[in-house]
């Protein structure tokens, strides 16, 4: 996370090949600064330089926490149960006790976005393992710590949707889930680093993940669909995708619409001869897919049923979600 000098948070967005800058970048020098954001941490508002947790929290030395990072569009939180859902079963498969229900985590949710003024922009929501000391026992830890930081997204420019994205395969492979299920949505994301740099050193937007037999299994932070013959595909969670809830909301849309969504072992190949293909993430939202390891993707622009699929995300965005100011 960055913080920029136009104040408040701004997430990070993928290197773009056009080398295109997110619209909330292009603060002009003369504008005065913007108040800096207020973060929420275990029940508190501090601002972003008292804003602090401690260097014997595990989520610092081991990654050891989870996360969930969500949206919020015209004064509605996009899917905030799902979100809450999320994060208590990766709770639950750490065996991390979120001192706190659900309910509640909700409304420090909502009260941050107030406290920020916000009708739209991104919210990070973070449990830590809590403070312990430098062995990696995480029951010397007694009290997880919840944090969470509101930010202005820098959404992508709308010539990023029309013309799409380039992609390359990464050699670093999506980790096995017997070592460390990519379900959870952990504070470890060496994984998804790893294969950014080198998606960032082949100079492409995206990463393509492989599992440990070669198969799709998602982007360094968005899940992965193709189109062949009429028909969605997109990898299973047992091939190594994280249950994107924009991912659930592609299939949502192709049911209303009437297309098939299967989920399949998609092989590098399969990407290559694809009609289509897009990626799904919460910062992403739905965006076209037109280039893979230097080989167009169908006519090398986006396609219809993408196309369809992003103006239908968008209404669906617009009109619902949990209201944060009624
Ligand atoms: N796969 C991975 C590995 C992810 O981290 C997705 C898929 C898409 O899931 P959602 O639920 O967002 O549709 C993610 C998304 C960000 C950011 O702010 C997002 C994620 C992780 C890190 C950063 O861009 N998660």
């Amino acid at each position: 996370m960055k913080t920029s000098n136009a104040g408040g948070a701004v997430i990070d967005q993928p290197k773009l090949r056009q080398a295109v800058k997110p619209a909330l970048d292009k603060t002009p020098a003369s504008k005065p600064a913007a108040k800096q954001s207020k973060i929420y941490i275990d029940g508190k508002f501090y601002s972003e330089a008292d804003a602090k947790v401690s260097v014997f929290d595990h989520g610092l030395l081991y990654g050891d926490g989870i996360f969930e990072g969500i949206r919020f569009y015209n004064g509605r939180v996009f899917r905030l149960e799902e979100h809450l859902e999320r994060l208590w079963d990766s709770a639950r498969s750490i065996c991390l006790h979120v001192p706190m229900s659900q309910r509640a985590m909700g409304e420090a949710l909502l009260e941050t976005i107030r406290q920020n003024n916000l009708r739209n922009g991104y919210i990070r929501l973070i449990v830590t393992r809590g403070v312990g000391n430098l062995g990696l026992n995480p029951e010397l830890c007694k009290t997880p710590s919840v944090i969470i930081i509101t930010a202005q997204i820098a959404l992508y420019p709308e010539p990023v949707y029309k013309n799409g994205l380039s992609l390359v395969t990464c050699a670093t492979r999506r980790t096995n889930p017997s070592a460390l299920n990519p379900a959870v949505k952990s504070l470890n994301y060496l994984n998804n680093v790893m294969a950014r740099i080198e998606a960032n050193q082949a100079n492409a937007d995206e990463g393509l993940m492989l599992n440990d037999e070669g198969n799709v299994a998602e982007c360094t932070a968005d899940n992965v669909f193709i189109i062949k013959r009429g028909q969605i595909f997109t990898p299973p969670i047992t091939a190594g995708a994280l249950r994107g809830i924009t991912r659930s909301v592609v299939f949502e849309i192709a049911a209303e619409t009437g297309i098939k969504v299967i989920e399949a072992d998609i092989t590098r190949h399969d990407v290559f001869v694809a009609d289509e293909a897009f990626l799904t993430g919460t910062a992403a939202e739905i965006i076209p897919l037109v280039k893979a390891d230097g080989r167009p993707i169908g006519t090398g622009k986006p396609g219809p049923i993408t196309a369809r699929m992003i103006s239908r995300f968008r209404e669906i965005t617009r009109e619902t979600g949990t209201p944060i100011y009624s």
